[in-house]
């Protein structure tokens, strides 16, 4: 046998060969154990001994060979018998990032507020958007007929009334501290967030739909100090140690007295800017003493109790937080704006 023909033999039956199968068993007829690179090796044996260690050179030479060509040959099927799918994944090649969502600036600020409050022993209590006029105005001491109604007068819904008067969408989240009062007995501290509605012409800093929180604290002897000293501690927490508060004396029908709260100005350090009106001060939410009316309404003996109540924007404090100029950018849904966040 000369290796030369075998050789050429061999190149000419792979040219043939276009499946795993056949190649394996041509695999078997050149290198098996019984092969013909098997038959060449022992064949040395029967040669003259002076020729034995060339033709044995030549035929480890042509085993190589052998199965370089079978192993090129393995490559070239496995490139095309593959599907597709298992050629082109490089698992070593970089993935495709995922856009990961976040909550809205909104939902920050109030779990924020919310959790300075509960820092201080304050509930989260939570209630319904459709509310009766009951848990609106009359139970706040707002009777039909006050002058304070029409600046809440709010969206009614086209049911039967009930004996708590007709349904709308509240107006204020202290529907959800009036119901939690009712089934509760002092001490108690509760801070409510959602959304309310009111009928407010929509510009760059108001909406007929916006968020709220209100906190409440009833017990024996609660008195302005306790406020004065949680407002300080919440206006501190979200705007910074060095901003000053103050109390301006103003009317709400569920609180007497009622004060509205200023802190310095954030964005001129109090030296007067067109976003504190170069007042120096800026406006952030609403307070007072539980009016005893309000008391008695959720069965609260006004003579052993007294409480503090106050009432925020959450849109006002996120706007003064980041430096935003328009309410309605937090209903657009504008991507630019939100991925900010
Ligand atoms: C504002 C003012 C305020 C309250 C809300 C309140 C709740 C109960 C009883 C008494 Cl159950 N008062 N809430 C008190 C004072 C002010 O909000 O400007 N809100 C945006």
């Amino acid at each position: 046998m000369d290796i030369t023909s075998i050789q050429k033999t061999l190149e000419q039956e792979l040219t043939e060969i276009n499946n795993l199968d056949s190649l394996e068993q041509l695999k078997v007829k050149y290198l098996g154990r019984k092969g013909l690179l098997a038959q060449l090796t022992s064949s040395i044996g029967s040669l003259p001994a002076e020729q034995r260690a060339a033709f044995g050179k030549e035929v480890n030479a042509f085993k190589s060979r052998v199965q370089q060509l079978f192993n090129q040959k393995l490559a070239d099927l496995e490139a095309i018998e593959q599907p597709k799918s298992k050629q082109v994944v490089d698992i070593s090649m970089p993935g495709i990032a995922q856009d990961l969502g976040n909550s809205h600036p909104i939902t920050q600020v109030i779990e924020e507020i919310c959790s300075i409050f509960e820092r201080i022993g304050f509930e989260i209590v939570e209630g319904n958007e459709i509310e009766t006029e009951f848990a609106n105005f009359t139970g706040l001491n707002i009777p039909l007929d006050h002058p304070a109604r029409e600046a809440f007068d709010t969206f009614y819904l086209e049911l039967p009334s009930v004996k708590e008067g007709k349904y709308l969408l509240r107006s204020q989240t202290s529907t959800v501290q009036i119901r939690a009062m009712s089934i509760r007995k002092p001490p108690i501290a509760v801070v409510a967030p959602g959304r309310v509605y009111r009928p407010d012409a929509v510009d760059a800093s108001h909406s007929f739909m916006f968020h709220q929180i209100e906190g409440f604290m009833v017990d024996k002897a609660i008195s302005f100090g306790h406020l004065k000293g949680v407002l300080e501690f919440f206006v501190h927490q979200v705007f910074g140690k060095d901003v000053s508060m103050r109390f301006r004396p103003h009317h709400f029908p569920f609180t007497e007295p009622s004060a509205e709260v200023d802190i310095s100005c954030i964005i001129c350090k109090a030296k007067g800017c067109s976003v504190c009106g170069r007042k120096g001060w800026l406006e952030v939410l609403g307070s007072g003493m539980i009016h005893p009316n309000v008391l008695k309404t959720v069965g609260y003996d006004t003579k052993k109790y007294t409480g503090f109540a106050f009432g925020m924007g959450i849109e006002r404090i996120a706007m003064l937080k980041y430096g935003i100029n328009d309410i309605r950018l937090f209903t657009e849904n504008d991507l630019r704006f939100l991925k900010q966040f």
